[in-house]
């Protein structure tokens, strides 16, 4: 296979977070979609420690997908909406099992989002974002989001 002949990235295979395409580690991919003023925040229905907490959608990416593939799939599949794009925002988040965690601006192509796999969904504005409870990773985020809003 590709990952055995490539010296470079031997431990692939047996490292299930590893990209054997691109040696580095699979993301967690998170959509900030900014619309009026406002970003969008889903409110997670699991696991228990993170239910009732507000996130930016998304979900891991697929062996070998890039982060805009997994974004326009995770968020299709999550709001019933089309995006584009995939704007870096923020520090990147170590989690559990090695994956990484990063946050990227999309832009919104058509559909009104929907709750398909989560609580609720809201749109703040950089005091409402203040205020609501997201989940710990997210968080990390607040800088960047805040400046995008315009604060
Ligand atoms: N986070 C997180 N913030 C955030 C997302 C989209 C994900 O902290 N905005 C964390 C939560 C989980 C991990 O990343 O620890 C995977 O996210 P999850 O559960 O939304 O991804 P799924 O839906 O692809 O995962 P499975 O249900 O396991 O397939």
């Amino acid at each position: 296979s590709a990952s055995e002949s490539n010296s470079a990235m031997p431990h692939s295979g047996t490292m299930p977070h590893m990209s054997a395409t691109t040696g580095r580690a699979d993301e967690v991919v998170a959509g900030a979609i900014f619309r009026d003023g406002r970003l969008l925040l889903a409110q997670r229905i699991g696991p228990p420690e993170l239910a009732g907490l507000w996130e930016l959608p998304g979900g891991k990416a697929e062996p070998g997908e890039s982060a805009e593939a997994a974004l326009r799939r995770e968020l299709r599949e999550e709001l019933g909406v089309e995006v584009a794009g995939a704007q870096r925002v923020g520090v990147g988040v170590p989690l559990d099992g090695g994956r990484v965690l990063r946050a990227y601006r999309v832009e919104l192509l058509s559909g009104e989002p929907r709750p398909l796999e989560h609580a609720a969904l809201c749109w703040v504005d950089a005091d409402e974002l203040e205020q609501i409870d997201l989940v710990p990773n997210d968080r990390l985020w607040l800088p960047e989001l805040r400046a995008h809003l315009g604060r």
